[in-house]
């Protein structure tokens, strides 16, 4: 593929300068941002995180704040999930739908203060929306996109890392809760979480000055850790059944149909956007999901488009992502199948761009 000119819409990072230092060798476009996706290849990249730790630039992943008096009224409008009960100190991953119920993004909201919320966001133009509701409802609540920039650190020795750079009171963070530490003086957001099913944390870097700086200090303190650069994995993520907005479900996809269903408490949940579209979907169902499906491959093509799954001459739905797993020795995949296939076992082909494959649909992601 040809290589992508870069401009000032295609928006550098705090850590640009890090990942290139490192020798990056492949990004995608998130929210208008670089972000890595290979170093080295991505199957060393894949072996190094599931047994060392990496420090990842995920700036990609922008904060939208919501700041003021409406701020948790307006934060439950954007979701059906119940932030009744979410508590100052809480992250909580949120599916956001239309007023039809279809999937605008899959954040993780942030809650600072009872007054003041991030949405940490997936890819798509979430802050015009948020500005749109808040300025259409007429409410008293400031949105923005702070210069505040996610630095992730995982894999099985994140832990040992963070408590060299941050003191040990980091091991104490709970999964998908945050505290905050200091870095030269500055207060950092720090949350159990991250795009891996290898453990770790993330970083709320809060300004563009403190990347470069906290990027050093972690790789000095983890030299002896084997610590590198590195990216959300695309076959480490499949294998854990991370989704990917945009990949994995879209705006044509219900919550339900992305098995975001368990984070949806609609009937409970009042004022949200779409309720009673997603009413009327957690009567009826969803008629297609999102499964984890095993390719009987030795290699695969580079999934860049949807593969249609088939069985015989009948289309029965899709796969949006797929790779060859070194560990489990076949192609990983997440495909959307149609209520008639998705019954964990069921035999089912995959069309790619490099021919036809035998595969199944699982009860479980791998890891
Ligand atoms: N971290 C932060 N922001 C993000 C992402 C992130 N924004 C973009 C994107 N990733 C949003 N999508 C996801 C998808 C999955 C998860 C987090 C964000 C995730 N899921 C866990 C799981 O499915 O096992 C846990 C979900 C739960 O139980 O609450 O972590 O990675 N800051």
């Amino acid at each position: 593929m040809a290589l992508i000119s870069p401009s000032r819409r295609l928006r550098r990072t705090p850590f640009s300068q890090g990942v290139e230092a490192a020798g990056v060798s492949a990004y995608t476009v998130y929210n208008h941002m670089l972000l890595p996706t290979v170093f080295r290849s991505v199957e060393e990249d894949y072996h190094h995180l599931k047994s060392a730790v990496q420090i990842w630039d995920v700036a990609c992943e922008r904060q939208i704040e919501l700041h003021g008096p409406d701020a948790a009224r307006l934060m439950q409008m954007l979701t059906p999930r119940d932030l009744a009960v979410m508590a100052v100190g809480q992250c909580c991953y949120v599916p956001m739908v239309d007023e039809r119920g279809g999937m605008l993004n899959d954040p993780v909201a942030v809650k600072l203060a009872e007054d003041r919320w991030w949405i940490s966001i997936a890819d798509s133009d979430l802050l015009l929306w948020v500005k749109g509701i808040a300025h259409a409802a007429r409410l008293d609540v400031m949105v923005d996109e702070p210069d505040v920039s996610p630095l992730a650190v995982q894999g099985p020795r994140a832990d040992d890392l963070m408590a060299r750079v941050f003191g040990d009171a980091v091991r104490a963070i709970r999964f998908f809760r945050f505290a905050h530490f200091e870095f030269q003086g500055r207060d950092m957001v720090i949350a159990r979480s991250g795009f891996s099913k290898q453990g770790g944390f993330e970083i709320y870097v809060p300004d563009h000055e403190l990347g470069m700086p906290l990027w050093h200090a972690l790789m000095e303190a983890g030299r002896d850790l084997d610590v590198r650069a590195g990216c959300p994995n695309g076959i480490e993520r499949v294998e854990g059944g991370l989704l990917s907005y945009g990949n994995d479900m879209t705006r044509e996809n219900t919550p339900h149909e992305a098995g975001l269903g368990r984070f949806c408490n609609t009937a409970r949940v009042t004022g949200c956007i779409g309720r009673e579209a997603l009413l009327r979907m957690d009567r009826d169902g969803p008629t297609r999901q999102i499964r984890p499906i095993a390719i009987d491959s030795r290699a695969l093509p580079r999934c860049d488009r949807p593969w249609a799954l088939m069985d015989g001459t009948r289309s029965v739905g899709q796969i949006t992502s797929a790779a060859q797993s070194p560990d489990f020795g076949c192609g990983v995949a997440i495909g959307m199948i149609a209520h008639s296939h998705w019954a964990a076992g069921t035999a089912v082909q995959v069309e790619t761009q490099a021919g036809r494959f035998p595969a199944v649909v699982r009860d479980g992601f791998w890891i």
